[in-house]
Formats: structure tokens, sequence, C-alpha cells
């Protein structure tokens, strides 16, 4: 069974992660069936499936059951540098094996990373049952079956460096639930439900582009296996951000074309702007968290000890000085009743800088929404919230701020609520227009089609062939 692995690994003669897959495989497949994608197990989607890094492509595009999906394990090519550019051992050799000094915190991060994985399919399991399109059917499983490789991805490490506790790490990734109230995902936002389609589109704008931050990061990993690994997965993932930058433009398209004629579009079973905002304010702000505190001794750490890079680390031009034992970040925090200044130093702000980075990312696809509604005649725009609103985690979660960024009295919070998050009218407006559509080339009517199809094929092909 372990040769339908597609892999560049050299599984072939890893005798010992062979046995470890093989004993774990039947897990995830029952995992899968359990709470992956509901319905659907039995027809044929057309699916890209990763098969290496050649030059030939490194995917191919063909009709597949999930059930059937060929989930395999990749390094990314090697990096161009040779030795370790950041943190304390600089101009080190790169590490093939897990350094015991750093074993703990290693373990932790990929633990970490992997978790996310399965919890975002989990969370998605129903919303095949209410497509907009064939073409988005195809896209939220073409996801799926993604973000469960990218599991296989973690596994694979955790079985190959880790020993015993690699495998029961494995395990119990396979144990815990999003949402689940005694065995929860361990990221709070992997435990948000996502009952939605415009939740899926926020969802993997928002917390996929976590994602591609994260993986960024540890794509800089002195760890090579971590580093080539996380690389890899990054290919996936831009597709990912598209399908939720481009689910949500094309919500909002669909909304500015009733608002032009002046059709209200909640009167048609589309969603109103109001409500795409809230949307936005609810996925972006519970992304921010998803960075950690921008003040954090655990991010200074894993940055000394070489093993998560800012993002594009390497790059000279925007990361010149490779040790960060210089400087700080400087954040306005209120406190006692007034703007105080924090002066974080920087290996402790590495959390923030990331977050700047995705905040400066979004922004480029929020320009390009309301490039929509401009191209409609319409002066509404569409905006982030503050990285002070709506925080669990970090500098601004000790009280709250508004959607601007500026301190509230904690009184207001409630009445303000409704204002700047989906309100439970909200989710059933939203749940109301999401009638499924399976007809090729057809599409709900709260949304606009693609401008373009996927796999080399037209909008309205075929994409999943029902059994
Ligand atoms: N929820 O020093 P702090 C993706 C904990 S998404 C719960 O401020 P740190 C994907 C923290 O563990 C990418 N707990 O933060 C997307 C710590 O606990 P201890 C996922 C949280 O550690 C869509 C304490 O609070 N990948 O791939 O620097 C679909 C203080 O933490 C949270 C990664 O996250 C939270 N939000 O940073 C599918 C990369 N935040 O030590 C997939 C790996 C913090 O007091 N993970 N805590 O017990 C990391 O790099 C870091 O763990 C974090 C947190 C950036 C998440
Ligand atoms: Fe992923
Ligand atoms: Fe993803």
């Amino acid at each position: 069974m372990l040769d339908a692995i597609p892999n560049n690994v050299n599984l072939d003669s890893d005798k010992r992660l062979q046995r470890a897959l093989m004993q774990w495989q039947p897990d995830f497949l029952n995992w899968w069936r359990e709470v992956g994608p509901e319905g659907f197990q039995q027809d044929r989607i057309y699916l890209r499936t990763a098969i290496g890094v050649g030059e030939g492509g490194w995917a191919h595009y063909d009709y597949v059951k999930m059930p059937d999906y060929r989930w395999g394990i990749f390094l990314g090519k090697p990096r161009k540098e040779e030795a370790i550019y950041f943190g304390d051992n600089i101009g080190g050799a790169f590490w093939d094996q897990v350094p015991g000094e750093f074993r703990k915190e290693l373990r932790r991060l990929i633990v970490t990373q992997g978790d996310t994985e399965p919890a975002s399919v989990e969370a998605q399991r129903l919303l095949g049952q209410s497509a907009p399109s064939l073409i988005d059917l195809r896209n939220l499983f073409q996801v799926n079956v993604e973000e469960a490789r990218h599991l296989w991805a973690m596994v694979y490490l955790l079985h190959s460096y880790f020993g015993a506790n690699g495998r029961e790490e494995a395990d119990e990734m396979l144990e815990r639930r999003s949402g689940h109230p005694d065995r929860p995902r361990i990221l709070q936002a992997f435990n948000k439900p996502i009952d939605d389609w415009l939740a899926f589109f926020c969802f993997t704008m928002f917390t996929d582009r976590d994602g591609k931050y994260q993986l960024a990061s540890l794509a800089e990993s002195s760890f090579d296996p971590l580093a080539r690994t996380t690389s890899f997965m990054l290919q996936e993932e831009a597709f990912h951000l598209s399908v939720g930058e481009r689910g949500v433009a094309r919500t909002i398209r669909r909304t500015a074309q009733l608002m032009e004629q002046g059709t209200p579009p909640e009167s048609v079973g589309a969603i109103p702007l109001p409500v795409i905002q809230k949307y936005i304010n609810e996925w972006c702000s519970a992304s921010y968290d998803l960075f950690g505190g921008e003040d954090s001794s655990n991010a200074a750490n894993y940055f000394a000890a070489g093993l998560k890079g800012r993002f594009k680390e390497s790059d000279g031009k925007l990361n010149p000085d490779h040790r960060a034992l210089e400087g700080a970040y400087t954040a306005e925090v209120f406190e006692d009743g007034r703007w105080q200044t924090r002066e974080i130093p920087l290996r402790r702000a590495m959390n923030a800088c990331l977050l700047d980075a995705y905040v400066e990312d979004c922004n480029r696809g929020l320009n390009r929404w309301n490039g929509i509604l401009d191209s409609h005649h319409l002066t509404e725009r569409l905006s982030l919230p503050s990285t002070r609103f709506n925080r669990r985690v970090g500098i601004f979660a000790d009280r709250p701020y508004d959607i601007a960024g500026n301190p509230m009295e904690p009184a207001e919070l409630e009445s303000k609520r409704a204002e700047w998050m989906p309100s439970q009218a909200d989710y059933e407006l939203v749940r109301a227009s999401m009638v499924p559509v399976y007809e090729p080339g057809k599409m709900a009517n709260w949304i606009a089609p693609p401008d373009k199809g996927v796999g080399g094929k037209p909008v309205d092909s075929e994409y999943v062939l029902f059994h």
C-alpha cells in the first residue's frame, strides 16, 4: 500500500519510516472517513495531486475519488544558502538531524503546525452540501486533500526525526478534533466553526494566509528537513489563498452588481456589503491571534536558535541584520488611562514583525476587492480591522479596542459588537443564501462566476462526476 505514496524522501529504502507510516496510514484513512468531507467520497473529483519537484511540473490533474487520493511526502529543492544564516549559529552547517538541545522546541513547532491541517478539514466537513457551484465544490475538496497532505508532511517529520515521541504525537494529531470541548485543536482559530461558504472564503483568505507566513518563516529553519518540507507546502498554499481571495471577490462582485442596479442584495439571496465586512472582521481578527504575542520570549528563543526566521529572512535587502540583537519594535498600548509606548527588543518582537508582513499582504487583497466596488461605481469601501481589535492573545488582549484600534470601555463592548461582528441574524441570512448548485457552469445567486477555470478546464466543466 505504501508504494502508492508519491515521495522524494527515499521511502523505498527507509524501512523504519515505512513501518511507522504503515501503522499510521489506516488511522489516517479512518480519520478521513469519520471527519473528512461528509458525502462525495464515491464521486470522482477533478483534483491536483503533488507528484514531485521535477522539471516537468510538480503536480498533475485527474479525476479521483477522494479516499484514493495519493497523499505524498515531498521535500522542496535544496536551498541556495549553504549554511545557517540567522540567529546565534550563523555560519554553522544546516542540521540534517534534530539537535538535542532544540528537540522540544522543534517538536512543538511541528506539532502546532501539523495540528492546524486536519483541524481545517474537520471544520469544513459539511460545506460540500451547500456548494455554490461545481467548480467551488471541487476547489473545497482540493483544499481539503491538500491540507490532509500537509498533515502527512508534518507526520513524516515526526516519524523520521522524533522516535517514539514523534509517533505518539502523530497519533494524537488524529485524536484531537476541531471545536471539541475536551480534546480541541491547539490554536484557537482552528476550533471555530466554518459553517458557510463566506466563512470558508474568509478562512482561506485570512487563516490560510497565516499558514503562508508561518510556513515561510519555518522554511528559513536551520533544521533542513523542516525548511524543505514547508517550502514545498507553500506551493499548494498559493492555491488555497486564491480560493479565498477570489471567493470573497466574487461575493463582492455579485453584491456590487445588485447595488449598482438598485436591487437590495438580501432581496434576491445575495449578501449585503456590511455583512461581508463583519465576516472580514471576524476571520481577520481571529487570524491575528495566530501570530502569538507581539512580545514573546518563545519567538526570541526560536529566532536565536535558528528554528524560525522572519518572512524572507534570507533576503538581505528585506532583513539586512540577521542577528537582530539591536533595535526595538515599538507599539502603542493603552494602559492606566493613557497611551504608552512599548519598546520590544527586536528578537522578542518576531511575531509582531511577521504579523506586520501579513497585514500588508491582506491589504493588497483588500485593495483589489475595493477595486471591484469602484468598477461598479460604488463609494463604499471594505477595510481590515485594527490589529488591536478583538484580540485574545498578545499585548492588546488585556482590554477592548474598537475596530479602528481606539480604546473603549469594556461596558461598551456588548452594544457595539453587532456593528463589527456578525450577529446571529447575519449568520442566518448568509446561511439562507447558501443553496447548493451542482450543475456545470451554474452559480448560486450570491456569487459571481469565476473568471477562469482550474487545471486547464473552462469554468463550466464537469469538475465533479457524481457516481
Ligand atoms: N492559540 O510566546 P507566545 C496553517 C500560546 S496556520 C492558543 O505569545 P509563540 C493553516 C503559546 O503556545 C499556521 N495558544 O507565542 C491555515 C504559548 O504557550 P506557553 C500554523 C496560543 O509561542 C489554514 C503562550 O500562548 N502554524 O498552517 O511565539 C488551514 C505564549 O505564546 C496562541 C504555526 O502556528 C493561539 N493563537 O507563538 C490549514 C507555526 N498563540 O509556551 C493550515 C508553529 C500563542 O505559555 N507555531 N499561544 O505554554 C508557532 O510558531 C507558534 O506556536 C505560534 C505562537 C506562532 C502559534
Ligand atoms: Fe496547510
Ligand atoms: Fe492551506
